[in-house]
């Protein structure tokens, strides 16, 4: 079948709202020639976004490690033999202090992640003045804490949060593969109370945990037919950790890899897709072309939350070669 076959018959609109996905009109396009399947996803970005411009995020791990839940790919769980060193929240001013850091280095957005099933009550205060302290330095917020009921999404939304991270990890069908402590319906739970609080929503996956094709393209179903596209749509590629049970994990194929960003780009038009862990293991051939495929976003810096980047001066240099610039802050 040709592209322009599935352009047409690819998504329906229900009620106005964006097009809903069937996973047999995703696949499709996942499976189109890669040229075909590239120059419609630059297509489609180009409508929707300055093709030159990514924007930049920054991550701080604000506590680490000790975690009670038991994801398969994640260095924080206690579950997991990792050697990662478990330590309390940080306090607010060191927070602020790597915040203001990572805004002199050109970051617009500061995203800060516990290692937390869900905040506490007794934690909440810390949390807002950070959201606060962010928001002061002129920077966008974002947080990610694990399970939000409403109350907490409303006050987190009061203190100014503009995203909340919560990731459906993968498709619903190979979730209990990886995760036991929380099922794929508390993470559909915590979006919706983040979308009612009126929170930008950022929500992802990861890639190469071993899961299958329709499992990839199955997880951006679910994305692209939530009732609005996240803001945000992080694609993360594993990064084997070892001691935990993905430790060993093959690496997924990297034209794999840019199907899923252009699949991404193509079902969720408007979305900031973010090429988001695993950069350091990417070739600047892979990352051009995850650029090409429509990812418009990254994370800088030289660690994620405990784990590796490739670093400013690797960013800076691949940028120069792409002929790519930051994105100004607010900016499409
Ligand atoms: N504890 C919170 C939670 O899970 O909701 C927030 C932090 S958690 C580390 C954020 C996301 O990072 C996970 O949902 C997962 O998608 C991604 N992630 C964690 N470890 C990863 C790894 N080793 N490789 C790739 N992505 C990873
Ligand atoms: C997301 O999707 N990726 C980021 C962010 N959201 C919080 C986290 C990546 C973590 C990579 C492994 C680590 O640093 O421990
Ligand atoms: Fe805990 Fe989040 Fe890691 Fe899962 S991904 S073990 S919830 S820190």
């Amino acid at each position: 079948m040709n592209a322009d076959l599935h352009l047409n018959a690819a998504a329906t609109e229900i009620n106005g709202a964006h097009p809903q996905w069937s996973r047999a009109e995703a696949q499709a396009i996942y499976d189109l020639p890669f040229n075909d399947l590239l120059f419609r996803a630059q297509t489609v970005h180009r409508q929707n976004f300055d093709p030159n411009r990514v924007q930049l995020s920054r991550l701080l791990s604000i506590k680490t490690g000790g975690c009670p839940e038991d994801c398969g790919y994640c260095s924080q769980s206690s579950r997991h033999e990792s050697g990662l060193k478990a330590s309390k929240l940080m306090e607010v001013q060191r927070v602020l202090a790597e915040a203001k850091k990572a805004k002199d280095a050109g970051a617009t957005r500061y995203c800060m992640g516990a290692a937390w099933r869900s905040p506490k009550e007794r934690d909440m205060d810390a949390v807002v003045a950070m959201i606060e302290g962010v928001k002061e330095l002129g920077m966008e917020s974002c947080m990610t804490l694990g399970m939000l009921d409403l109350g907490q999404a409303q006050r987190l939304k009061e203190a100014g949060l503009d995203y909340y991270n919560h990731n459906i990890d993968t498709s619903e069908r190979y979730y209990n593969e990886i995760i036991t402590t929380r099922t794929f319906a508390d993470r559909l739970d915590t979006l919706a109370n983040v979308r009612d609080s009126g929170i930008k929503v950022c929500c992802g996956g990861i890639v190469g945990m071993g899961e299958e094709k329709a499992d990839r393209v199955d997880m951006l179903v679910t994305l692209a037919n939530l009732p609005e596209h996240p803001d945000s749509v992080p694609i993360n590629m594993l990064i084997p950790i070892e001691g935990t049970p993905l430790g060993e994990a093959e690496p997924i194929e990297p034209i794999e890899f840019v199907r899923t960003i252009a699949l991404a780009r193509i079902m969720m038009p408007k979305s900031h897709v973010r090429l988001s862990a695993g950069r350091t293991a990417m070739s600047d051939e892979m990352q051009a072309l995850c650029f090409f495929a429509g990812a418009n976003s990254i994370f800088v810096g030289d660690t994620l939350l405990t784990a590796e980047n490739p670093g400013e001066d690797k960013d800076t240099a691949l940028f120069r070669r792409l002929g790519i610039q930051p994105m100004e802050r607010g900016a499409q």
